[in-house]
C-alpha cells in the first residue's frame, strides 16, 4: 500500500462542488482517504484568468501509478472537463495532478512525479502540508515546509473549515 497525494482544483463553475464529487468517486478507491481544506486562489502562469479553487487529497492505494492516473482523468472527464489546446495553463472545471507517489520517483511518457511545478506553488504546497505537514520531496529530500517559507505572497485564501484543519479559521491569508 502507497500513500499518494493529489492537487485538485478548478475555476470554471461550482468547484467546490466538483472537488467534493471527485473526493467521493475517488475514495471508492483509497483507504484512509482525506482532503483538505479549500483555498481561494489566485492564478499562477496564465494570470489573465478568475481566480482558483485549490485543495489536496491523500489516501492510500494497491494501484499502480498509471492506474491511478486512469482514474484521476476520469474524474475530470465527467466534470465536463474540455481542453483548450491553446491556453493550456487556462480555465478548467476541474484539474486533478498526482503530485506524490509514496517515495517514487517517475518519469514516462503519461508521468512525471513528483509533480514538476509543484515545489513553486503556494496552492499546492499550503493544503498539502495542512494534511501531511513532515513530507520531503523524494527526489531532492527537501522538506517541503522549508520550501514554502521561501515563496513570496501568491494570495492564498483559506475558505472553508473541515474536520482535517481544526485549528485554522475563516478567511487566514497564507
Ligand atoms: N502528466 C504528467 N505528469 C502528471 C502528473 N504528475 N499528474 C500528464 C497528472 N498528469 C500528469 O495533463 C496533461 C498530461 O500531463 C496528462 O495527459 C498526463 O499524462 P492535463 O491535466 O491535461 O494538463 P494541464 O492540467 O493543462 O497541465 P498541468 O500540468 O496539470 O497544468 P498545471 O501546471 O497544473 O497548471 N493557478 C492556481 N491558482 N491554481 C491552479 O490549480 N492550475 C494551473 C494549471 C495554472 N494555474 C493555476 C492552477
Ligand atoms: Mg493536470
Amino acid at each position: 500500500m502507497v500513500t499518494i497525494h493529489l492537487g485538485i482544483g478548478g475555476n470554471i463553475g461550482d468547484t467546490e462542488a466538483e472537488i467534493a464529487r471527485a473526493f467521493e468517486f475517488l475514495q471508492l478507491y483509497l483507504h484512509n482517504p482525506q482532503i483538505s481544506g479549500m483555498y481561494r486562489t489566485l492564478p499562477r502562469d496564465d494570470i489573465d484568468q478568475a481566480p482558483f479553487i485549490n485543495a489536496v487529497i491523500k489516501g492510500e492505494t494497491e494501484k499502480s501509478p498509471e492506474q491511478l492516473l486512469d482514474l484521476l482523468q476520469h474524474a475530470e472527464k465527467v466534470s465536463g472537463r474540455v481542453r483548450d489546446p491553446l491556453r493550456p495553463k487556462g480555465p478548467r472545471s476541474l484539474d486533478i495532478d498526482m503530485l506524490l507517489f509514496g517515495r517514487s520517483v517517475i518519469e514516462t511518457s503519461r508521468l512525471t512525479v513528483p509533480h514538476p511545478r509543484m515545489n513553486l506553488r503556494k496552492f499546492v504546497l499550503v493544503p498539502l502540508l495542512e494534511l501531511t505537514p513532515d513530507l520531503s520531496d523524494p527526489a531532492t529530500g527537501k522538506y517541503y515546509a522549508s520550501m514554502l517559507q521561501n515563496l513570496p505572497d501568491q494570495g492564498i485564501y483559506f475558505l472553508t473549515m473541515n474536520e482535517y484543519s481544526g485549528s485554522l479559521s475563516w478567511g487566514d491569508i497564507r
